[in-house]
């Protein structure tokens, strides 16, 4: 759905302005918005998941693990969809202030598309480099957007989400570098980083994140981990066309409203990715960053 249709219907649970950010800067930060029970939930459930991640000791399609992982220690990049690991993930990605959030700037009726828990885990979890997520998953229009839950308090030194102002009405960048890997990333050196906009905030902070806009985030030098929910939604109505990096049976489903009967399509054209259709080797198997797993991250 484009933005002129989706701004017709009231807002549920954004206020006009951070609607209006949204729109306009392509991402915002709404503090303190998931209440404490569900924050409490999702602790435990992602607990869980560090105790089963303890019994591997190579990435495989759920635990991308960080440099270092022992069983006496874990230490984890990302839990790839944790809808798929544990039932409070999907309870939360299926109904909850983050699909209200999202329905907000999707429009009424929301497509859950894939999700991932970004760990960022203390003393040196990895950064991430300036990128637009949309290249990675097309779609038929760019109402896509990721919704970042903080699962703990997140300051500047733990590597928080950083967007550049705007750039979500700006140009598409390549994914690819000069030899036609797939890098997703954006050389600094193209990045307007006055515009740059620090989402920090407390534990139960939503940070809405547009498809197109540009984004990365430092390294976690800190003492305190920096765990990220992320689920990416769509309106109902949009449509991808290659293959999802990261694949869940639940890609798809309508969390909210109704499916569509018609495709949306924004004429603006965007950068196909590889073909995954075999499995996702994931940015980090180029942005230097040690060597990772080959499986779907
Ligand atoms: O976890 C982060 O800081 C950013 C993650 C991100 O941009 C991504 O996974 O696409
Ligand atoms: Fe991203």
């Amino acid at each position: 759905m484009l933005e002129h249709e989706i701004l017709k219907h009231p807002a549920i649970i954004l206020t006009t302005a951070q609607r209006e950010q949204y729109f306009e800067e392509g991402a915002v930060l709404v503090k303190d918005v998931v209440p404490v029970n569900w924050l409490e939930r999702l602790r435990a459930a992602s607990a869980e998941m560090i105790e089963r991640s303890r019994k591997i000791d190579q990435s495989d399609d759920r635990f991308l693990l960080e440099d270092g992982h022992s069983p006496e220690n874990p230490c984890l990049k990302r839990l790839s969809s944790p809808v798929d690991h544990h039932p409070d993930f999907w309870a939360f990605a299926g109904s909850s202030p983050a699909v209200e959030a999202a329905a907000d700037v999707v429009g009424p009726d929301v497509k859950y598309h894939h999700s991932k828990l970004n760990f960022k885990w203390a003393r040196g979890g990895m950064k991430f480099d300036w990128h637009q997520d949309i290249q990675a998953w097309p779609h038929t229009d760019y109402s896509p957007v990721t919704v970042g839950l903080y699962l703990e308090d997140c300051g500047d030194e733990q590597g928080p989400l950083v967007t550049i102002r705007g750039s979500n009405k700006g140009k598409l960048h390549s994914m690819y570098d000069e030899n036609r890997n797939w890098v997703l990333r954006i050389p600094e050196e193209r990045i307007d980083l006055q515009s740059a906009v620090h989402h920090v905030g407390p534990a139960g902070s939503l940070v809405i994140l547009n498809c197109r806009t540009v984004h990365g985030s430092a390294p976690n030098l800190s003492e305190r981990s920096r765990p990220f929910l992320l689920i990416t939604y769509s309106s109902a109505d949009s449509f991808t066309y290659t293959v999802n990096p990261i694949q869940s049976p639940r890609e798809g489903t309508i969390v909210r409203g109704n499916p569509a009967t018609m495709s949306c399509h924004d004429p603006r054209p965007c950068e196909v990715p590889p073909d995954w259709s075999a499995g996702y080797a994931g940015p980090w198997a180029h942005q230097d960053q040690g060597s990772i797993g080959t499986t779907a991250i």
